[in-house]
């Protein structure tokens, strides 16, 4: 396959930056865009709340002790995605092979992109520049001959910065890769292969393709192409995940169906989220309920709709729940999209952990 030209843009602590932009008083001080102390959790934080150890996802309560003067802010989507709106013409103008993976990150594949000379890294350059003059946010930018690596570059001069790598530089760049950075590899997969001393894509080009699939399966095949710096996967502006969900297993089970229908305010809060930064969403078609029970049986309840209902979802989960009549471990809320074909790296399970 010829050489592509590939860039991955992921706007810098997105969230927080708006809230500072938009907030002088806000942009000496750590701050964090996130659930309160009670229950919530953090979106993300600016850079100087990162010094204390505050990270996304982090309880808030356990951010507030690492750094008790964090500022907290509610959180403002509707914002949020109208800057993505900002960024995303600006993409536009440079190429139609735009794939973005949440509001704030997209991959461009501008091979064929006349603009700045075809120069890529120069096309990087300007719109990080752009986004700058027109939104006051800072971007990152990866300009590498294929996704993986254009999204490990992003990362390696962040913020504000980008790295460009180009064919020749590959080899010698993705030797000192940690393995942590690779497409996939999250900290439990990143423990398996530290406790086969593996911790670079250095190590893992020292085994075998046919030792990484008996190690670990599938993902051995990819670890083994990932770690010479190979990645096929195109830039597919149709990027359509089927579905999007959220579930909570609770410490407790839920004794009936009234104690169910408890818990799905704070769960379409959080699909509300996870919908916000999977991006426009306009091929909804069906709201899904799942139901876990105490013996571990568990059953879905879908019906077409385009719209999030809650009145729908309580009556899908009683409706799920009577199947059973048992307590129940786990819940689980979702929309059905419009089917659409979907390649196989980027298939998303029904339902995906919290990440
Ligand atoms: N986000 C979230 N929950 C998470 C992770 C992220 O709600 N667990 C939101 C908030 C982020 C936005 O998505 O601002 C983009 O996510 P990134 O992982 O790109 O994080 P940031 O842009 O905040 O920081 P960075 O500068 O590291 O890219
Ligand atoms: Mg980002």
């Amino acid at each position: 396959m010829h050489t592509r030209k590939i860039i991955h843009v992921d706007m810098d602590c997105f969230y927080a930056a708006i809230e500072m932009r938009d907030n002088r008083e806000l942009a000496n001080k750590p701050i964090a865009v996130g659930g309160d102390a009670h229950r919530g959790v953090i979106a993300t934080c600016n850079y100087l709340a990162r010094q204390f150890g505050v990270h996304s996802a982090m309880p808030t309560a356990q951010a507030l002790k690492l750094c008790p003067d964090l500022v907290l802010c509610p959180g403002r989507m509707e914002v949020y995605r109208e800057e993505s709106r900002y960024i995303r013409e600006i993409f536009a103008d440079y190429t139609t092979l735009v794939e973005p993976l949440s509001l704030d990150e997209a991959y461009l594949d501008v091979t064929d992109s006349p603009n700045c000379h075809n120069s890529a890294t120069w096309m990087a350059q300007e719109i990080r520049a752009r986004i700058y003059q027109t939104r006051t946010l800072t971007a990152s930018a990866g300009i590498a001959p294929n996704k993986s690596l254009a999204k490990i570059a992003s990362d390696w001069h962040k913020p504000n910065g980008q790295l460009v790598i180009t064919p020749y530089q590959v080899d010698a760049f993705i030797k000192n890769v940690p393995v942590r950075k690779l497409f996939g590899v999250g900290p439990k997969m990143e423990e398996k292969l530290k406790n086969h001393g593996i911790h670079t894509c250095d190590d893992l080009q020292q085994h075998s393709v046919s030792y990484l699939i008996n190690q670990f399966g599938l993902m051995g095949e990819r670890l083994y192409e990932l770690a010479r710096g190979n990645d096929t996967r195109l830039v597919n502006p149709d990027r359509i995940r089927k579905s999007i969900s959220v579930e909570e297993t609770y410490l407790v089970d839920l004794p009936d169906a009234q104690a169910c229908l408890q818990v799905i305010p704070d769960l379409l809060k959080r699909l509300d989220q996870r919908i916000a930064r999977a991006g426009p969403i306009n091929d909804m078609h069906t709201l899904f309920i799942k139901l876990k029970f105490k013996d571990f049986q568990q059953t879905t309840v879908e019906q077409i709709c385009d719209k999030i209902e809650p009145d729908l979802i309580k009556q899908l989960i009683q409706e799920g729940y009577l199947r059973k009549t048992l307590p129940v471990r786990l819940v689980g809320i979702g929309i059905g999209l419009k089917a659409k074909e979907v390649s196989d790296m980027q298939q998303l399970s029904l339902f995906e952990p919290d990440d």
